[in-house]
């Protein structure tokens, strides 16, 4: 296992709102049960804390049904935020909300003022930031988000998220810094040619959304399998219940901003 370079010490989430029950959703898996999505929330958070997070917990916003799932309106890099411009119209809200929270703590705030990208369409390794295009996030979003990345230094590398796969993260994390996890069916796309891959066991694919934040792994409880893979490799892994919020497609790495 890599060493791991980038160290965390800060996350923002946002508590969800009852509204939460009517989040965006491909499929009908069933109404979320709100009272156990707290709960998960809640531990979500202390999960974070134990890695050596300090988490400012933002308010519900009921008028935004998944605003919890934060990652979504901002990416946020060493010393600068960028606000995203969210593919679904009904999560173009969030933003102004989340910059005004991340002013109190960015100097240097960018703007993407043309075509659409949600940050979890975004995974940033130790040298370059992949962006998926897909149903949320259209070349011109990708280019607006290229030209304010070129401006401040960064290599960007535009990939495809696969089809019917709703954000790139959904099916990859980065582990350590070298490691990244990922279905099948994206890495045999070959964008991760030069890193070190790791596959999610078959039939576990949700799995693939996990974080890490500092020197632990979280990851949805419910894939033994994976869980097991990683704690056999050596990595801290810490399952969290996150039923709820995968009856509207979120999962580890939407729920939190890590910086
Ligand atoms: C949505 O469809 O926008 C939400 N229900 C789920 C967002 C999940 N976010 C993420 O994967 N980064």
């Amino acid at each position: 296992m890599a060493s791991h370079a980038v160290q965390f010490a800060t996350a923002i989430t946002r508590f969800p709102a009852p509204s939460a029950v009517n989040g965006l959703r491909a499929e009908d898996q069933g109404v979320p049960d709100y009272q156990l999505m707290m709960r998960h929330h809640v531990d979500y958070r202390a999960a974070l804390r134990d890695a050596g997070a300090v988490v400012i917990e933002l308010p519900m916003l009921d008028d935004y049904p998944d605003a919890q799932f934060v990652e979504d309106t901002a990416l946020c890099l060493p010393g600068l935020a960028i606000m995203m411009r969210p593919g679904a119209e009904s999560r173009r809200g969030e933003v102004a909300p989340m910059r005004q929270a991340l002013s109190l703590i960015f100097d240097d705030i960018e703007d993407i003022t043309t075509g659409f990208i949600e940050a979890g369409d975004i995974l940033v390794t130790e040298r370059e930031v992949l962006v998926g295009r897909s149903a949320r996030t259209d070349q011109d979003g990708v280019d607006a988000l290229q030209a304010i990345l070129n401006r401040h230094g960064y290599s960007m590398r535009v990939v495809d998220t696969p089809p019917d796969v709703l954000h790139f993260k959904t099916d990859c994390g980065l582990i350590d810094d070298t490691t990244i996890i990922a279905t099948r069916r994206l890495a045999r796309s070959g964008c991760f040619d030069g890193y070190d891959v790791k596959l999610i066991p078959d039939g576990e694919e949700p799995a693939a959304n996990m974080i890490r934040y500092n020197d632990t792994i979280l990851m949805a409880d419910g894939f033994p399998r994976t869980e097991a893979m990683l704690k056999a490799e050596g990595y801290t892994v810490t399952a969290i219940g996150n039923s709820e919020c995968a009856k509207i497609d979120g999962g580890m790495s939407c729920l939190s901003l890590r910086f």
